[in-house]
């Protein structure tokens, strides 16, 4: 039912991108989901270049299926990345937390289908303009930097303004969620959140339990005042970090709080003082399952939940 001609050029069978988490997406995830008919990304986030080199080798090996690579562009490394994706023959990039216009060009002369993530129209159009083969609208129920429009708001706002396929991103988590982004006008969904607890998904079980044991309410976004808003699970270290923003507290203060937070979840299971990255959709999330499994049950709930409705 969901044959969407973008992903089918691609070579990807179902219209599923897997979110590029940071220090989340791995070789292990990106490749189990392409293997299971899905667009595994494996997350460059500030890791070193030489990593993400061998992570993408890495992911060759594992799959022969299409992947792709995130770059976040906030991470010093961008401009290196955005380079080593290309060398290393890369067939998908997605982008995050910025406007990849600079390495449009670059990207483009080596085949590189990309798919900036966006949270407004104003960005959609101008990555269309600039030569993106599609734009991942994402809304503010996703985990991790944020934007400020709700994905129901969002998707068809971007799907009216752009002419390119569009992918909707944020608080999609089961079937039921594939269908309504479909009836938004969408080409695909992008899911995170839901892939933080499949099996091979190599976070620390720790955080898996935290998602698994999360309540509808159960997120907060912080670092509004820096200007990166960030949607995280609620525990100590989000609460000591709105008290600080409710006192004022100096960006360079919050940025120290914050610094090595996201590794100290996710490597070493610290859900006190750790930053645990996670969309609104956490409360749905109830087992931990093979990527195989969930993609093929979001799919088969997909068509029921539209069937239902006939
Ligand atoms: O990028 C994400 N999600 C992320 S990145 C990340 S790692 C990080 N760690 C610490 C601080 C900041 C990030 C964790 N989660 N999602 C894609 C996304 N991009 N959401 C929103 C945006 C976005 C927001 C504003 C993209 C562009 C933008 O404005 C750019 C412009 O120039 O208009």
């Amino acid at each position: 039912m969901f044959n969407s001609v973008f992903f089918k050029e691609l070579g990807v069978k179902y219209p599923i991108i897997q979110g590029g988490m940071a220090w989340v997406a791995d070789s292990s995830l990106a490749s189990a989901v392409s293997n299971a008919g899905g667009l595994g990304i494996i997350a460059a986030a500030n890791a070193p270049a030489d990593y993400i080199r061998d992570e993408i080798r890495k992911a060759k090996k594992l799959t022969d299926k299409p992947f792709g690579v995130n770059i976040m562009l906030l991470s010093d490394n961008a401009e290196e990345i955005a380079q080593l994706v290309c060398e290393e023959g890369v067939k998908v990039v997605t982008t995050g937390a910025g406007n990849p216009g600079k390495y449009m060009e670059l990207w483009k002369s080596h085949g590189i289908k990309v798919m900036p993530v966006v949270a407004s129209v104003a960005l959609a159009r101008r990555m269309e303009r600039a030569g993106a083969d599609a734009v991942v609208a994402e809304g503010c129920e996703s985990g991790g930097h944020i934007g400020e429009l709700t994905t129901m708001a969002l998707v068809p706002q971007v799907v009216d303004a752009v002419s390119i396929p569009v992918i909707a991103a944020g608080g999609i988590g089961d079937g039921r969620g594939v269908a309504a982004a479909f009836m938004l006008g969408v080409q695909g969904v992008q899911v995170g959140t839901r892939f933080l607890v499949a099996t091979e998904c190599t976070i620390h079980e720790n955080y898996k339990k935290k998602i698994l044991a999360a309540k509808d309410i159960d997120s907060v976004v912080t670092g509004r005042s820096t200007g990166h808003p960030i949607r995280v699970l609620k525990n100590r270290l989000s609460r000591q970090f709105q008290k600080l923003e409710k006192e004022n507290a100096s960006i360079e203060d919050l940025e120290e709080l914050g610094r090595g937070c996201l590794p100290k979840a996710v490597k070493e299971g610290d859900i006190v003082m750790g930053s645990i990255m996670a969309g609104q959709i956490a409360g749905l999330v109830k087992k931990e399952q093979s990527c195989s499994e969930i993609i093929e049950e979001m799919f088969k709930g997909a068509e029921e939940a539209i069937i239902k409705f006939r």
